[in-house]
């Protein structure tokens, strides 16, 4: 990369729509964090094969998501952008890294135990070695933070571990990321059952939001968010989930503290909370959603950028790359 500036890297698989969850919990630090560092961001399209995908919709879905990281504000002037599977580098290192990697390490990750719970006809291999692609992906540029919300702590972790394992048995090869998971926002909830995540695969369309959700769609989910019985207006995550995570949102989509929000709807009720929250969202991915449209309506220009992102992302990766093979004792071609 140019310069010696630390390097961001982070990615989001193509399922379901991006929701209220992976912006605030990445994307939002992402956007802030490009403005720094040198970053580079990754449609991870390998990783979403894990389930099954329908060809046809999968590629108009990847595409979408390239749509919507540039409607997100990330600048390809800025921050590298691309399709993970245009550059080899990652399935080659990941074979690598596969034999570094022991399977009970693999086995021990809580998104491997609630994938395999979950599509129980499908528990493939890379469902087991989708966290040793994750490394592979953030090794390959020599990245310091990853942002990332706080469901992809343990994948983090164990990219750390391959990273001080690899380099303790050869010599320093690969630089040791650290986790970036902002304060605010780490995990937004599901609209319907507050004490799970929000997640892009939830079924339930009224229990995630999308950031290109229309104005309508949006007030109309947070108007049926499941909140509880009584209606005190305060901060409380054990007896209050459903709320709690209203003003979570509500705080991430205006900037205001929490406590700045409990004052406001002091003697308030959730007929107030609610809608009012469902405005500060609507309003917010109002620019996204414009800007989306138009970038749809622009093929040609979402595959120029992202054309030239793979080749500058495939020219770093391709040092990591050779390094690990020399080290390895392959033979250079
Ligand atoms: P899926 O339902 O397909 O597993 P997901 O919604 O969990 O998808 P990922 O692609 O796994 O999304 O995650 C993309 C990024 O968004 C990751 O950095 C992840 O930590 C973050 N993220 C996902 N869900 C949430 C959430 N509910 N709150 C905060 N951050 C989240
Ligand atoms: N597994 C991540 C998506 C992902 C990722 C990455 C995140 C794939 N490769 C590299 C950060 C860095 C998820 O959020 N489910």
């Amino acid at each position: 990369m140019i310069g010696d500036k630390k390097i961001v890297y982070s990615a989001v698989q193509p399922t379901g729509c991006i929701t209220l969850g992976n912006y605030v919990g990445a994307i939002q630090n992402w956007l802030k964090l490009s403005e720094e560092y040198n970053s580079i961001f990754a449609i991870a399209d390998l990783h979403a094969l894990t389930v099954r995908q329908v060809p046809a919709e999968y590629r108009q879905r990847a595409m979408s998501f390239f749509a919507q990281y540039l409607a997100c504000g990330l600048d390809p002037e800025k921050s590298i952008m691309y399709f993970q599977s245009h550059v080899p580098e990652h399935a080659e290192l990941t074979w690598i890294l596969n034999c570094f990697t022991y399977i009970g390490e693999a086995q021990r990750m809580t998104q491997f135990k609630d994938k395999s719970a979950k599509h129980t006809d499908n528990i493939n291999m890379g469902l087991l070695d989708y966290p040793v692609l994750m490394a592979s992906d953030i090794l390959l540029y020599q990245t310091d933070f990853v942002p990332v919300g706080i469901d992809q702590k343990q994948h983090l972790e164990l990219c750390r571990d391959l990273a001080i394992r690899f380099n303790n048995l050869y010599s320093p090869t690969f630089t040791v990321p650290e986790a970036y998971i902002g304060k605010q926002g780490a995990k937004i909830f599901s609209l319907q059952e507050p004490t799970k995540k929000m997640s892009k695969s939830d079924p339930d369309v009224n229990a995630t939001v999308s950031i290109i959700d229309s104005a309508d769609d949006i007030m109309r989910k947070f108007k049926r968010a499941v909140t509880d019985c009584d209606s005190v207006v305060r901060f409380d995550e054990v007896n209050k989930p459903g709320v709690s995570n209203l003003l979570t949102i509500f705080s991430a989509a205006t900037g205001k503290t929490i406590e700045e929000l409990e004052k406001e709807f002091e003697g308030k009720g959730y007929a107030q909370l609610k809608p009012a929250v469902g405005e500060a969202v609507a309003e917010k991915f109002r620019p996204i959603r414009e800007r989306y449209d138009e970038y749809m309506k622009n093929k040609d220009y979402l595959m120029s950028v992202a054309k030239s992102g793979a080749e500058k992302a495939r020219s770093i990766a391709r040092r990591t790359l050779s390094k690990v093979y020399r080290k390895v004792g392959l033979v250079e071609g």
